[in-house]
């Protein structure tokens, strides 16, 4: 009988998960759901032949090559590979895999959510009802910006991209987009979506902007101070991708300057530290980071971190191995 492989996990999972890679595996269980210190980390990776990490933990050089030789597999929980070093995973012949596809839907929901609470100052009165200072309704008092009839500029029409695009649709809106590769003619079609090969010209034209390709060195500070000047000040711009996309500083400082209107950002260039200058901005929603954060979706990650390491462990290769070409 071969001994079952060393899985280490991260961070608290769904139970049912859990027991699934407990039967399963050889598993070592985080469940106290604090992340592991670096000492942990390093702890983790001289033993572990699987090791299950999430977006907090950073899978760097230096971590991968100081792992025992007996680590093959990371099989992360989540999307984003942007954590990870996959060229010092390559190099040592370690395998990467993530979890796409599974919260799409769950994210293009949340990206709609922060626009319209964005754009309709969803959060903004409710703090003002929560606060008492309410006066009543008035006929000038709390008005946002109407959605329909406006274009939004999909930065990334991958998955999520594509899903945001029909919901927007749905409002009435008209999708614009600018990634790498024009997508299929079909997919064009389907969303009434207009390619600007040139991001430039297309932030120039926008009403809003939502942030939907994962950070790669090419996407780091893609909206760059220059980018963010060329957006018109009623823009708003949504992020549930990564912080890293955006230049947060100059971000926080054009908006407190009214020189962009809004901002619903999810995600943050150091998480979970947010710049205090945008904690006092009120033409702002924030959120922690919970994009795909639904019961239904954390158990789909789930299953497919366990059909990973099992495909891995019965010597196939596992079906959401992520190839550094592909990014
Ligand atoms: C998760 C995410 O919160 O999948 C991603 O890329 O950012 C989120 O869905 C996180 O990845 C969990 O590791």
């Amino acid at each position: 009988d071969k001994k079952k492989p060393l899985v280490v996990v991260t961070r608290k999972l769904p139970d049912v998960i859990e027991t699934r890679m407990m039967e399963l595996f050889d598993t070592r269980l985080n469940p106290d759901d604090v992340p592991l210190t670096p000492a942990q980390m390093q702890e983790a990776t001289a033993v572990a032949e699987v090791l299950v990490p999430t977006v907090t933990d950073r899978i760097d050089r230096a971590l991968i090559e100081s792992a025992g030789p007996q680590l093959r597999l990371i099989a992360s929980f989540g999307t984003g590979v942007d954590h990870i070093d996959l060229k010092a995973a390559r190099e040592r012949g370690i395998i990467v895999t993530n979890t796409p596809g599974v919260l799409t839907e769950d994210t293009a929901d949340m990206t709609m959510a922060l626009l319209l609470a964005t754009a309709r100052r969803v959060a903004e009165g409710e703090r003002l009802v929560r606060s008492g200072q309410w006066t009543g309704w008035g006929p000038t008092t709390m008005l946002g910006h109407r959605i329909s009839g406006k274009r939004l500029g999909i930065l990334g029409m991958g998955r999520i991209g594509s899903a945001l695009a029909r919901r927007a649709r749905a409002f009435g809106m008209s999708i614009h987009y600018h990634n790498r590769r024009r997508v299929h003619p079909e997919l064009e079609q389907e969303l009434e979506a207009t390619y600007w090969s040139s991001l430039d010209q297309m932030l120039a034209r926008m009403d809003i902007v939502s942030i939907n390709c994962p950070h790669t060195p090419a996407t780091y500070h893609l909206l760059s101070e220059r980018r963010l000047k060329l957006l018109r000040p009623h823009c708003y711009i949504v992020n549930t991708s990564r912080g890293e996309v955006i230049d947060e500083v100059a971000l926080t400082r054009m908006l407190s300057k009214g020189e962009i209107a809004g901002a619903g950002l999810d995600v943050f260039e150091h998480e979970p530290a947010v710049n205090p200058k945008l904690l006092r901005l009120d033409n702002v929603v924030l959120l922690p980071h919970m994009g795909s954060a639904t019961i239904e979706g954390r158990i789909d990650m789930g299953e497919k971190v366990v059909i990973n390491i099992k495909t891995f462990i019965d010597g196939h290769t596992p079906p959401d191995r992520v190839l550094e070409a592909l990014l």
